[in-house]
């Protein structure tokens, strides 16, 4: 049958492959230009899915292109091997988590050759292996000597179910836990961190150069989640305190219309000035704290929601005016963001109002936003939504738009009022003033504030690296010697890896116990392991000299390869992945190890294949198994059938996906090679001129459309060529045509992007040694380009006075041009002016001179 046909081919070429490796980036002597492509690395959960078929596919798209352009192309694959479901197997059904690791990629790199895919099969990593990780550890290591891996106390996202940490990211947006659905709880735990927030501005800023190379989406996603606000630092004196307490505003502007001050319940300052308050305040906020213990942060954030809080009874002074402001401590005050304590502005804050209405506290008006804003307003940095300032004056008078009656913050641009030294500045220029006579006063300062917050990366769980530090016995905290790297695992036989808040490598007891190496005392070792996203923080660097025994990459493989050329994944790595490895990035630089400061220098986002418009899952039941596919039709038909199915960061309905459609076209072109009778040295410029139009025409497009990654359009490039060379046979030139072999090379060529193992087989058949995957592609001749003419007409008031041959794509200018500059046109013009000229390209061009 045709489907054996197709097995026998894909096995005949993948042998080949396989004893030739002619995918095998060159080495430091190559001197072709280099391209490194890569897809995000797979987790080895379970066989491939359709997910991966799609990622892989584009990457080799992509590697095959540039191979045949002439480049030397890195394009490296390897496993993302620790992480939570390796040891969730092995807790449920009691699988060993490096058998069930290994097991996977086996059958996941099994597939993935199935698949065709041209990797570079000679620098395969995994990240489980004691060989990646030990470059984790020093990585650690490295961080660690620069102050950037710190341990602190912190009140972290504690998941019930899964009895472990989790960073923010993993937090959902309804509070939810992404691993386990539970409701995530907050808990205070010492754990390992890496000081991402000193990266904050630059992680930001450097945003900027991406622009155009990476979605917007993910760009704006990266900027929402770094959070900068832009304001100023002041400090309020509290009665019966000796310490002032500071908050972070961005609106210093608005000190005058601060009418009292609130405070997370949940931070140490409220908790210290209830217990200086009364008894009976006392009761009221631990009755308070703890109902706000069991609301999510996500709730807390909820503007909506009404709003709580508690009177603490205690004073802070306005550092502008003197004025008296009650404290409060209120849940929509979070605790770790800016100081935890805000200055309160009714008129001008919605949250504020709302809080001012709730508990009739006073509201006064100091931005009086109906006095019009004119003259050059400089360009405010905009909050971290990205929310533009309105301008505009508003319409009614001030008094109608009293937010004390109307619930409604002014938050508009306009002029101060009640405001002392500030009244009659711009809300701008208010911002600006303020700023100077707080830091005159030495009350307060300009500061930032992040969103983003440092990256917790300890996990108390077994299947992950070791982090290389050593507790002494006397409180001492040191990195494990370098020569005694790797601190590798051990086994995992014996350990109960259930997860309960502490780690299972703490209970192997001969494992733990070390020696301190400046006493020779007794040290234990860190029982933690490190978040897998520090493993793949720098993967794509350990592809540059995967077997180096001697360092994590080599820097000089580091600056022919590196950055990344094309970087494709989902999109679901938009913040997490993908900020930590520019992270990490930024840290070599500093170090002096990489010569660049960005990671990838163009990312795609593939879309998903989706099933009658909904996700696939296992659990939906509705799975198209991507071995099923295989076996079906073969590789090279799911392959075109992915590529043809849409644009590639489109969602993709299983149902648009023909693979049978694809297969039918894919034997189409396999037997036209077959039936070429002409032999390689034929001279094509005998052929067929309308074939070798459309051969050279996709010659000449291809190039951009694969650089856009418009695939899509290049499978039907590829079929409407088939199609042309059938006609051609068929129409009576027949299959010794020259330009029937010039175009089904073509085919051949360009196929091999989307179907290798037939590519190959047609190149065999036309008399070629293998590999088409590494035969240069073939320029287009300009001069079989030319557009089709078509005949345009030029009236001079009515009466038709000359006929141009144009081409058919010709603008309504040059058309004009044309008819105007035309010999008979001027003659028959003589010392008239032409008044009025109505083209209507490319066929009518009518001049008036009345
Ligand atoms: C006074 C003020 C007046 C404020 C006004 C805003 C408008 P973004 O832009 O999100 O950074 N804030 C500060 N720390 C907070 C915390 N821990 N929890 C909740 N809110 C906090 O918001 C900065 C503003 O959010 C700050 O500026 C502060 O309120 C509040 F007309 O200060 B503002």
């Amino acid at each position: 049958s045709p489907s054996d046909d197709v097995h026998a081919i894909q096995a005949k070429w993948q042998e080949r492959w396989a004893t030739a490796d002619p995918f095998r980036a060159g080495d430091a002597a190559d001197t072709r230009p280099r391209k490194y492509v890569l897809a995000m690395f797979p987790y080895p959960s379970g066989d491939l899915h359709m997910g991966h078929a799609e990622n892989y596919l584009y990457s080799d798209i992509v590697a095959r292109y540039w191979r045949h352009r002439g480049y030397n192309v890195l394009h490296p694959i390897g496993w993302d091997s620790f992480g939570l479901p390796a040891e969730n197997a092995a807790i449920k059904r009691g699988a060993n988590p490096v058998t069930w690791t290994y097991d996977n990629i086996a059958q996941q790199r099994t597939s993935l050759k199935a698949y065709g895919v041209s990797f570079d099969w000679s620098r395969v990593l995994h990240t489980s292996d004691p060989d990646y990780y030990q470059w984790n550890q020093w990585l650690f290591q490295r961080l660690y000597e620069k102050g950037l891996a710190y341990r602190k106390d912190a009140l972290v996202n504690w998941d019930p179910v899964d009895q472990t940490v989790l960073a923010n990211e993993q937090v959902l947006a309804d509070g939810t836990s992404e691993r386990s659905g539970a409701l995530v709880e907050k808990k205070k735990l010492t754990q390992w961190f890496f000081r991402i927030t000193d990266y904050a501005d630059r992680l930001l800023d450097d945003l900027n150069q991406l622009e155009g190379f990476w979605p917007q989406k993910v760009i704006q996603m990266q900027r929402n989640w770094i959070g900068r606000s832009v304001g100023a630092d002041i400090d309020f004196e509290i009665e019966g305190r000796a310490d002032k307490v500071t908050v972070f505003s961005t609106r210093p502007d608005t000190l005058h219309g601060a009418t009292f001050m609130v405070i997370a319940p949940d931070s140490d300052l409220a908790a210290e000035l209830a217990a200086g308050s009364s008894a009976e305040v006392r009761l009221r906020f631990q009755d308070y704290l703890a109902s706000v213990r069991m609301t999510s942060e996500v709730d807390r954030q909820n503007t909506d929601r009404p709003k709580t809080g508690v009177f603490l009874d205690r004073f802070a002074i306005n550092p502008i005016n003197g004025e008296r402001l009650p404290i409060w401590a209120a849940d929509y005050v979070l605790a770790d963001y800016g100081h935890g304590a805000v200055m309160a502005v009714p008129a001008h804050d919605q949250r504020d109002l709302d809080f001012a209405r709730a508990f009739d506290l006073p509201v006064r008006v100091v931005v009086d936003t109906t006095a019009p804003v004119t003259g050059a307003i400089p360009v405010i940095e905009t909050g971290a939504a990205g929310t533009p300032l309105d301008l505009g004056a508003d319409e009614a008078s001030l008094a109608d738009l009293d937010p004390a009656t109307t619930g409604i913050a002014l938050t508009g641009e306009g002029r101060m009022v009640n405001s002392g030294p500030l009244d009659g500045l711009s809300k701008r220029n208010a911002i600006t003033r303020a700023i100077e006579l707080l830091e005159a006063a030495g009350t307060g300062r300009a500061s930032r504030t992040y969103r983003l917050r440092d990256w917790l990366i300890s996990r108390q769980r077994y299947w992950g690296t070791p982090i290389p530090m050593l507790h002494t016995d006397d409180g001492r905290i040191v990195p494990v010697p370098g020569d005694q790297l790797p601190v590798t695992l051990p086994a995992s036989e014996g350990l109960d890896l259930k997860p309960k808040g502490s780690s299972p490598l703490g209970a192997a007891t001969s494992w733990v116990e070390s020696v301190d190496p400046e006493t020779g005392e007794r040290a234990l070792r860190d029982p933690d392991t490190m978040d897998t996203f520090v493993d793949s923080s720098w993967y794509f660097l350990r592809f540059l000299s995967p077997g180096d025994a001697t360092q994590a990459f080599d820097p000089a493989a580091a600056r022919a390869w590196a950055p990344v050329d094309f970087y494709i994944g989902g999109v679901e790595h938009a913040i997490l992945h993908l900020l930590y490895a520019r992270f990490v990035t930024k840290a070599l630089y500093d170090m002096g190890l990489v010569d660049f400061t960005e990671p990838f220098s163009s990312l795609i986002n593939q879309g998903m294949v989706i099933l009658d418009g909904s996700k696939m899952s296992k659990s939906k039941g509705n799975l198209v198994l991507f071995q099923d596919e295989l076996d079906a039709h073969g590789a090279d038909a799911l392959r075109v059938a992915l590529a043809f199915a849409g644009p590639v960061e489109d969602d993709k309905d299983w149902k648009d996906v023909s693979t049978v459609g694809a297969a039918k076209f894919l034997a189409r072109a396999l037997r036209i090679a077959g039936e070429v009778t002409s032999d390689p040295e034929v001279v094509w410029a005998d052929g067929d001129a309308a074939l070798r139009r459309v051969t050279h025409k996709l010659w000449s497009d291809v190039p951009t459309l694969v650089e856009q990654t418009k695939f899509n359009v290049v499978v039907a490039r590829l079929m409407e060529l088939v199609n042309a060379i059938r006609k051609t046979i068929d129409g009576g030139a027949g299959a010794g045509d020259a330009a029937v072999r010039e175009a089904i090379e073509a085919v051949a060529l360009v196929l091999d992007l989307f179907a290798p193992h037939t590519a190959e087989e047609m190149w065999e058949q036309l008399g070629y040694e293998p590999f088409v995957g590494l035969a240069g592609w073939r320029q287009a001749d300009p001069t079989l380009l030319i557009e089709d003419a078509v005949t345009a007409v030029v009236q001079i008031d009515g009466k038709v006075r000359a006929t141009l041959e144009v081409p058919a794509r010709i603008g309504a200018e040059e058309l004009e041009k044309l008819a105007r500059a035309d010999e008979r046109v001027v003659r028959a013009l003589g010392d008239k002016q032409i008044v009025r000229a109505i083209v209507r390209a490319p066929k009518v061009v009518s001049l008036s001179t009345r």
